[in-house]
């Protein structure tokens, strides 16, 4: 078995992986199963770009990793990733900020970073490298003369072409992305945009569903949507806290349910949007008075973007409006936690919860939606409301699909979530438990490694999903 080299932003401490589902844990047993090296950031600044990696030898994975200068993470992390890939990747055109000094840091540390790994390179290694602050990757470690089969999977949406082509950058972009052998999307919508794009704008040739002919070269495009690991999640999710119990009971005493949201403080959370819903739906049900808490969970993200500090005002504001019109001396409706939750607990609550609001506006996948499912009271499970705009609204169907854009009917399906009978409960939390289970990180693992295995695994029919 061919050895494993993962490259993302940021790499994982093996040693602290504990078995709670996340996605470092999937990629860290798959790595000690074959052996090899992960690469990343290490999340530090300097001022002096530093001229070596720091290399820690775990078992017979290699963890690898470095720093970058302070002008480095403004035009690079800062810039290019998060001020122009991650809003245009998320539809976002109006907070993009294109500069060239960004795209230049995109190349610069993308090519220095693909120095520091390249010595450590075996030749039949499997290259797997991770997301959008990455793609110029293959292109840089090919200049190297790396020559290993190097595969891409993108974690967040991939735009249409007319999107796309709204970045001065977008040619370079889908030719790094074409440097690759396997490219992986979370959803079929991302496998076709890219597919148009190369059609709309001539690159290459689409082959069939999954193959693309480039530079005489063969490149397998699919769908691997991304899981959890359904067993452990439910397992951590059932060992219930004292303090989350004794709150719970509280709640049950008085007959109030609870609604839950978890998200990074991200602007394509849809945050705002389902702050107001809730305000909708309790305008619109008067009934609703004490017998509901919405919990929204948003710890801080890239704080250093400037669109973020905007939601985190916002919503601030829309808390304030919502609790000084609702509350009361006995009842405040929504409680905003602005701070990292540790996962026990988090799971733990999506366990007591009713409904799990999962409303992103744009979301590659979204595991947080997969993670309500696995938490729920197999015989009394919570409902979830999720986003058609989720990657995960393509499987997820027995979910309450809403748009989040359109409050009123988002507050009509909050409605109806805390009022669903028992049968419908079981009969749709039964079928989401079982598309996550098929669909879970092990799937997404040996789905992704089989064809990076595989010369030319594109050509011929698509597989089963
Ligand atoms: P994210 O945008 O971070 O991921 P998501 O898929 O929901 O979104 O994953 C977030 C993870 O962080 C979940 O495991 C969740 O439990 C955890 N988390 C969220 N809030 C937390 C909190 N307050 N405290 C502790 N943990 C918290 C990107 C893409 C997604 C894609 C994933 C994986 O944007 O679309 O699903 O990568 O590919």
């Amino acid at each position: 078995m061919s050895r494993l080299v993962i490259l993302s932003n940021r790499v994982a401490d093996l040693r602290k992986t504990s078995q709670s589902g996340g996605l470092a844990v999937g990629l860290a047993d798959a790595l000690r199963q074959r052996g090899g090296v992960w690469f990343g950031w290490d999340g530090e600044t300097l001022r002096t770009q530093p001229r070596e990696a720091t290399v820690e030898q775990i078992g017979n994975v290699r963890m690898i990793s470095a720093a970058m200068t302070v002008e480095d993470y403004m035009d690079y992390y800062v810039g290019y990733a998060n001020s122009v890939l991650w809003p245009l990747f998320h539809y976002r055109l109006d907070l993009v900020d294109f500069k060239a000094s960004y795209f230049d840091a995109y190349q610069r540390v993308n090519a220095h970073f693909a120095g520091l790994v390249a010595p450590y390179l075996e030749e039949k290694d499997l290259i797997w490298v991770h997301d959008y602050h990455f793609i110029p990757m293959a292109n840089a470690l090919r200049r190297l003369g790396s020559r290993q089969r190097m595969g891409f999977f993108l974690h967040i949406p991939f735009p249409p072409p007319d999107l796309l082509a709204a970045s001065p950058n977008h040619r370079f972009l889908v030719e790094c992305l074409l440097d690759y052998d396997v490219l992986g999307f979370q959803t079929t919508t991302d496998t076709i945009n890219f597919r148009h794009y190369l059609e709309e704008w001539g690159i290459g040739e689409v082959v069939d569903d999954r193959t693309i002919r480039f530079n005489g070269r063969t490149i397998t495009l699919d769908r691997y949507p991304i899981g959890i690991d359904v067993d452990a999640f439910s397992q951590m999710a059932s060992e219930v806290p004292e303090d989350v119990r004794i709150d719970a009971s509280r709640r049950a005493q008085l007959g109030r349910r609870q609604i839950i949201g978890v998200d990074r403080l991200d602007y394509s959370k849809g945050l705002p949007d389902r702050f107001q819903a809730f305000g909708r739906l309790l305008a619109q049900h008067p009934e609703l008075e004490k017998q509901v808490t919405f919990l929204q969970i948003a710890p801080p993200t890239r704080e250093d973007v400037n669109a973020y500090g905007d939601i985190r005002a916002e919503l601030e504001g829309l808390t304030g409006s919502i609790n000084g019109r609702f509350s009361d001396f006995n009842w405040t409706p929504l409680r905003y936690i602005h701070r990292p939750v540790p996962r026990e607990t988090l799971a733990a609550l999506f366990r007591v919860s009713h409904v799990g609001l999962v409303t992103p506006l744009r979301d590659g996948m979204n595991l947080v939606a997969k993670e309500f499912i696995a938490a729920q009271d197999e015989e009394d499970p919570g409902v979830l409301v999720l986003s058609q705009f989720a990657g995960a609204a393509e499987d997820l169907e027995e979910a309450l699909i809403v748009n989040p854009y359109d409050t009123d009917t988002m507050a009509e399906a909050i409605h109806r979530a805390l009022t669903m009978p028992l049968t419908e409960r079981l009969a749709r939390h039964g079928a989401l438990l079982a598309r996550i289970a098929q669909q879970d990180t092990h799937a997404w693992l040996a789905a992704f490694l089989a064809d990076l295995e595989v010369e030319g695994a594109g050509a011929g029919p698509r597989r089963p999903q």
